[in-house]
């Protein structure tokens, strides 16, 4: 770094004045700046997504039944009637919040508009809103000032894809024939405009937004991501920006599934070559090649509330799946679909305690980590920071637990959930530690190794 810029928070605030970029010094640089501004989510790991309208009165998921309906599910125009019944009188915006820390969840992500384009925020720009509605208050304000009131980060998830508005698609016919937008009609400009417009809203009278997660489905580059990208950045420079809208943008975000490989720069996740897969699977990138992401999921099989979806995934598998995230770098935003009354289901919230449970004793295994040295082992996860190496045991040993692969030299092994330390010996790459008979945690127990 140049001498005449003294120090950090200074060389980010004028990194961050688009005028200043060319003053600014040599190689890596843009690393820097880039890591900075995702530190806080790289460290936070665990997310609360929210997915909630109009649509969660019906039991049917957010948007799809009118962009592909099934036989039998609800008409477009039902659909569309929904807002006018819309009260969900016992919304508590403190009891997201509360909910998600109870959890270990350390970010918020809210749909303030989904594929179907109904507004949770009073936009200027469209009476298909919240404000509209019985209930008549804006959500994403009651939301976004408990957050901020908690210091709780919240990003806002906003669709691309806006069944409603005209310059979308014509909308004089069902969504199911034109759902994947007209960009070659000449109102798609002011389509563009107007997801503009909600953006700058979005991003001028809710405070600091954390992120944006766009959803942008099929033929990203109609969007014109980079545009909007720029324009985000002038308003909030630190908000982070997701890659669904045509650019690769802050970090990438399977849906629905965990990869089995560690995400690097230049190799896409989907649609990746499975031989070249095999092939990732086992390999620990260098920390400059790799790609932040996070994987987002339901806890049963739907986005939306549905009083009729009751699989929901055991607190085991969802306490895994988080640390099989972590184990690879990523962070795990899991989704809760509130009640058409604004209640969160007892089912989620006892999950979402039960692995806020797992973290209070094993979350210095997860927050503030990343990847581990040790990929690829049946039964075994690894994550790492700076001065410590976790491993994760799903199976517990019947005696010893043998680990390969571990280079640093092992100074001491303990149980992270109570404290108690472990011995070991260290020969050859190979590390054994004597165990308990008896697991510590169900679910997965964690070894914490101090390394050199
Ligand atoms: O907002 C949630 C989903 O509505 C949205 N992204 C998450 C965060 C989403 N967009 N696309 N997809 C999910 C994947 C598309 C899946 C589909 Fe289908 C398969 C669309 C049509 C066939 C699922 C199954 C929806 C209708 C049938």
């Amino acid at each position: 770094m140049s001498a005449y810029i003294r120090d950090r928070r200074e060389f980010l605030r004028l990194a961050l004045t688009a005028s200043c970029l060319p003053l600014l010094p040599g190689p890596g640089w843009a690393e820097a700046l880039a890591d900075d501004r995702t530190s806080w989510y790289r460290k936070a790991k665990f997310g609360m997504f929210i997915h909630w309208g109009p649509y969660s009165q019906a039991s049917v998921e957010a948007s799809w039944p009118i962009m592909r309906p099934k036989p039998g599910e609800i008409t477009e125009a039902a659909y569309r009637a929904l807002p006018q019944t819309f009260n969900p009188v016992k919304f508590d915006p403190h009891a997201f919040v509360d909910l998600a820390r109870l959890a270990g969840q350390e970010y918020m992500v809210f749909t303030t508009k989904h594929h179907d384009g109904f507004c949770m925020f009073d936009s200027a720009y469209t009476d298909y809103k919240i404000t509209n509605t019985p209930y008549g208050r804006d959500i994403v304000a009651q939301l976004a000032k408990a957050c901020g009131e908690d210091g709780m980060p919240l990003g806002f998830y906003y669709s691309p894809p806006d069944m409603h508005h005209p310059g979308f698609r014509d909308t004089t016919k069902l969504a199911a024939e034109n759902w994947h937008g007209e960009p070659q009609r000449p109102e798609w400009p002011t389509y563009l405009q107007y997801m503009q417009l909600q953006l700058t809203e979005l991003l001028t009278r809710y405070g600091p937004a954390a992120l944006i997660w766009f959803d942008g489905l099929n033929d990203q580059k109609k969007y014109n991501g980079a545009q909007v990208l720029e324009m985000i950045h002038e308003m909030q420079p630190a908000t982070l920006v997701n890659d669904r809208i045509g650019v690769d943008a802050d970090y990438e975000t399977p849906e629905q599934f965990i990869p089995t490989a560690i995400p690097t720069k230049g190799i896409q996740l989907t649609g990746i070559d499975p031989e070249v897969s095999k092939r990732l699977k086992n390999t620990v990138p260098r920390p400059e090649d790799f790609r932040l992401w996070e994987t987002c999921m339901t806890i049963n099989n739907t986005w939306a509330y549905n009083k009729n979806d009751h699989e929901f995934k055991s607190e085991q598998t969802l306490i895994r799946s988080l640390v099989e995230v972590a184990s690879r770098g990523g962070n795990f935003l899991l989704n809760v679909g509130p009640q058409p009354d604004g209640q969160i289901q007892p089912e989620f919230q006892q999950r979402l305690r039960a692995i806020g449970d797992w973290l209070t004793l094993n979350g210095d295994s997860i927050y503030d980590t990343t990847y581990g040295p040790i990929q690829g082992i049946a039964g075994l996860r690894t994550t790492a920071n700076d001065k410590s190496i976790y491993v994760h045991l799903f199976d517990w040993p019947t005696a010893a637990c043998e680990i390969p692969g571990i280079e640093a030299r092992v100074l001491s092994a303990r149980l992270l959930a109570n404290g108690m330390p472990l011995t070991f010996h260290q020969t050859e790459g190979k590390l054994i530690i004597d165990l308990p008979s008896k697991a510590p945690d169900p679910n997965v127990s964690v070894i914490a190794l101090k390394t050199y």
